[in-house]
């Protein structure tokens, strides 16, 4: 819920139509529909890279719904986006909105995950959703938007607008005094789609409207653009293009009607605005390079952390020393987690991490039985902070501490096979 009310208060920042420019990064990615489909969220990242500064991304709405995975999605992507704010762009789509909501699967799926608190999350979700900003214009040439566009659309009306007040585009409840044009309009951004005919049609949508070939001409002209590209429908191949190759339609949730219905696809363009499509499927050849993957990010920030503790290893063991006011050489994990969080001052979830921070064969090695079974089955060897055993005699109480291990376990400290700069524990295994 954090995450959701710092998302909130970033894009409350942001302008209704946001202007990128590609002048630093020499290119950017624009991503279509994900409707909570997760493992496509993450192929995308595996095979175009993380969002940084060289590598921005436009998300073009929805996100969530159908898919059972939205929650996931959303709340990565606002991580992403504000970790990397600068280079994290989220259109809204017409499935953010809460009566959307209601009937394709987000709220069902908030109220499954969060049970007690899910109402509260559901409008925060609805909140965040109604802050994203409705357009994002590249490098003042190409025109990204989730739906499309109308006859009459104008940009300095949606500049302008209140964009919060179209809470929802079905109930007006919350969104006070709306005005019926701006209200017209954003309908037009999030709904509409491009349609073969000249001029434009109502759409059997409900809202938005159909724009014919003309329609588009007109408003690149008007605006100096070269290109639209929106999502909202999903082609056979993941994209397409319409009206003379002026609007592309760019989708990126893969296999969305049923398997094998369609490539997921994305777009990324140059900084003079050549496109590249990029289509993925997941299957079974791709999970593994995307396991491996997730595992690699993983073992780079243990690494990264496993680094810090070694540095603070001697305040770390007088802290531990401090704990162990019976000298048993051992620590309850919330002991541990106390005095991993109070020296090393990273407020992390110490309780999760520690069975990815020990090194497997010194909890193989443990003696079976040792004086410190009092702190119960989860208790740890203050020893085994420690890469080599000889800084701890240096200390004075390293022969407390080690001699809790059984002769195998000093062997290893003394020939420096002790790797481990991290207390570690099997849960079935005592120190
Ligand atoms: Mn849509």
């Amino acid at each position: 819920m954090q995450l959701l009310h710092e998302v909130r208060l970033e894009l409350k920042t942001r302008p209704n139509i946001y202007r990128l420019s590609t002048s630093i990064s020499k290119q950017v990615t624009v991503v279509g529909d994900l409707h909570g489909q997760l493992e496509d969220l993450l192929l995308i990242f595996y095979k175009n890279g993380l969002p940084d500064v060289t590598n921005p991304y436009v998300f073009n709405g929805d996100i969530v719904d159908r898919g059972s995975n939205s929650v996931e999605v959303a709340l990565l992507l606002f991580a992403c986006q504000l970790v990397w704010p600068t280079a994290v762009f989220i259109n809204r789509g017409n499935h953010e909105d809460p009566i959307i909501n209601q009937k394709y699967g987000f709220n069902k799926e908030i109220h499954k995950k969060y049970n007690l608190l899910s109402h509260k999350v559901v409008d925060l979700f609805n909140e965040v959703f109604s802050w994203l900003p409705l357009a994002t214009i590249i490098d003042e040439s190409i025109f990204v938007v989730h739906g499309g566009i109308s006859e009459n659309l104008d940009l300095e009306l949606l500049d302008k607008l209140d964009r919060h007040k179209y809470y929802s585009l079905f109930s007006n409840s919350k969104n006070g005094n709306v005005d019926k044009m701006e209200w017209e309009q954003v309908g037009d951004l999030l709904w509409s789609d491009p349609h073969g005919q000249h001029g434009s049609q109502i759409s059997s949508r409900g809202k938005g409207c159909l724009f014919g070939p003309d329609i588009t001409a007109n408003f690149l002209q008007r605006n100096r653009f070269k290109l639209l590209v929106r999502s909202h429908q999903d082609p056979i191949d993941g994209y397409c293009y319409t009206h003379c190759e002026c609007v592309l339609t760019i989708f990126s949730a893969s296999n969305y009607q049923f398997e094998g219905s369609n490539p997921g696809a994305y777009v990324r363009f140059d900084s003079n605005g050549k496109p590249e499509i990029v289509r993925f499927c997941p299957n079974k050849k791709n999970i593994k390079p995307l396991g491996r993957q997730i595992f690699c990010a993983e073992d780079a920030a243990l690494r990264s952390l496993r680094a810090k503790i070694a540095a603070s290893k001697t305040e770390l063991v007088a802290t531990f020393s401090k704990m162990d006011s019976r000298k048993t050489g051992c620590v309850t994990v919330a002991q541990w987690c106390s005095a991993m969080e109070s020296v090393l001052k990273f407020n992390l979830p110490w309780r999760m991490l520690r069975p990815h921070l020990q090194t497997r064969h010194v909890h193989d090695d443990l003696p079976e039985s040792n004086p410190a079974e009092q702190y119960g089955k989860h208790i740890l060897p203050v020893a085994r902070l420690f890469s080599d055993g000889s800084r701890l005699q240096k200390q004075g109480r390293a022969g407390d501490h080690l001699s809790h291990h059984g002769p195998r376990q000093q062997r290893l400290h003394q020939s420096g096979r002790v790797q481990g700069v991290l207390p570690s524990s099997g849960p079935s295994h005592q120190a």
